[in-house]
């Protein structure tokens, strides 16, 4: 159920590598279309001809409707409310439109990144509408922990943490992963592998937002913050994390919200942590406006300003819940009426941004602003002519 950034891999690895019947379920007809057909609907590198295989071979077909099967994954978004507040809604949907399909023996699965205690309550939502199937299905909350980019080597590779309402329930999904699982599949129970997917994303969000404290402290303390992290590296038990322009992806950004939402009073860390690393992003806009103004008391004229970056981290094209997205459109909302030139070599039109070529924009720019690290801008010529406002370490060896 949800054939997006990874139930659509997962469903392809499933039928590839576990050699299991797969039918993948989308409310979007567009999704399922272009997946009958054997196109990706989404950028991931490494699954395009995975795709077109296992279609061809009948082991994958995708639908808008549930069939009756032996195992169900539940893989659909988890977004936030305002205030931050989880919305499971869409599992519950896709929950209860399974409900009717379930038979004694199968399996149902939750991978979506949930609240603590969202399978428990998918499990009593089950139960309420089919009594009968009390004791006689298996239900289990597994995460997914694949990076994006690099989710076909991750979904084989990486270890699993599987939790069951109970232990046959454990067994059962075990069982199933193990069928194209490579990691070791980690037993525990629904609430501790709940729990598990948020730490996760959490504990790294609360390391970026430690870098990128630093990154502020050593901007007025007029230390270079790259040489720094790297000399405190060196210790055998420090591990310093890089900073940037924000944290931005449907993640990190996002899954520690879950955490905060549920228990204000106690995450306190988790939530500090959020707060630094949203302003970060606040920061970086105010250095950029303030470069913009000093050029012009300077110069007496206009800057140019390249914006170089709008996805969330290097080298991919997903622009969701990206910072430099957002300080781009902060920059050129600030009434300026500078030239801003935005460039995102990973994509070739956007709706909003009229974007550049980065080369040209760096050529043009008075002012360079590297907001994304990807691995290009590394090659550009070095230049003392141009202000250069770097937030992601390009400059850096
Ligand atoms: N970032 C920094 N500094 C760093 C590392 C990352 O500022 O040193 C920023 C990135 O630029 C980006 C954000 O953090 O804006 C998140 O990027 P990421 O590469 O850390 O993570 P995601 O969001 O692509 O994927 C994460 C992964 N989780 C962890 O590494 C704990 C992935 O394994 C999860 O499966 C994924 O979230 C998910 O789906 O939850």
């Amino acid at each position: 159920m949800g054939l997006g950034y990874i139930g659509l891999p997962t469903a392809i690895i499933a039928a590839k590598k576990g050699g299991i019947d797969v039918i993948g379920v989308d409310i979007n007809p567009k999704v399922v279309d272009m997946t009958n057909h054997g196109k990706l609907h989404i950028v991931e590198p490494g699954i395009g001809d995975m795709l077109s295989e296992v279609i061809e071979s009948g082991k994958l077909r995708a639908s808008t409707a549930p069939e009756v099967s032996d195992a169900y994954f539940i893989v659909v978004p988890t977004p936030f409310k305002g205030d931050h507040v989880p919305d499971i809604s869409y599992v519950e949907s896709a929950t209860r439109s399974v409900i009717p399909l379930l038979k004694e023996g199968d399996l149902f699965v939750i991978e979506s990144t949930s609240p603590v205690g969202t399978t428990e309550l998918m499990s009593e939502l089950i139960f309420r509408l089919r009594p009968e199937l009390e004791g006689k299905i298996q239900i289990a909350y597994c995460p997914e922990r694949v990076l994006p980019g690099n989710v076909i080597y991750e979904l084989v590779h990486n270890d699993r943490v599987i939790g069951g309402i109970d232990e046959a329930s454990t067994d059962k999904a075990i069982d199933f992963y193990s069928r194209f699982v490579k990691g070791q599949l980690h037993r525990t129970n629904s609430r501790t592998a709940e729990m598990c997917k948020l730490t996760e994303n959490s504990s790294r969000d609360v390391q970026i937002a430690f870098a990128n404290e630093l990154s502020m402290i050593c901007d007025k303390a007029d230390i270079n913050v790259w040489e720094l992290i790297k000399l405190a590296n060196k210790h055998p038990r420090v591990n310093i994390l890089q900073p940037g322009c924000g944290v931005g992806g449907h993640c990190i950004a996002v899954d520690p919200y879950f955490i905060t939402a549920r228990f204000p009073d106690e995450a306190k860390i988790i939530a500090t942590a959020r707060d630094i690393n949203n302003y970060k992003a606040q920061w970086a806009t105010e250095r950029v406006k303030n470069a913009m103004l000093r050029f012009e008391l300077d110069k007496k004229r206009k800057p140019v300003v390249a914006m170089m970056g709008l996805a969330f981290k290097p080298d991919i094209d997903d622009l969701r819940e990206s910072p430099a997205k957002r300080i781009t459109m902060n920059v050129m909302q600030s009434g300026n009426n500078a030239d801003i030139l935005v460039v995102e070599p990973n994509i070739s039109e956007h709706n909003v941004f009229k974007l550049t070529d980065y080369r040209e924009a760096y050529e043009r720019a008075d002012i360079v602003v590297f907001l994304t690290g990807h691995t290009p801008f590394k090659k550009l010529p070095w230049t003392d002519d141009k202000v250069i406002i770097d937030f992601c370490g390009i400059l850096q060896k």
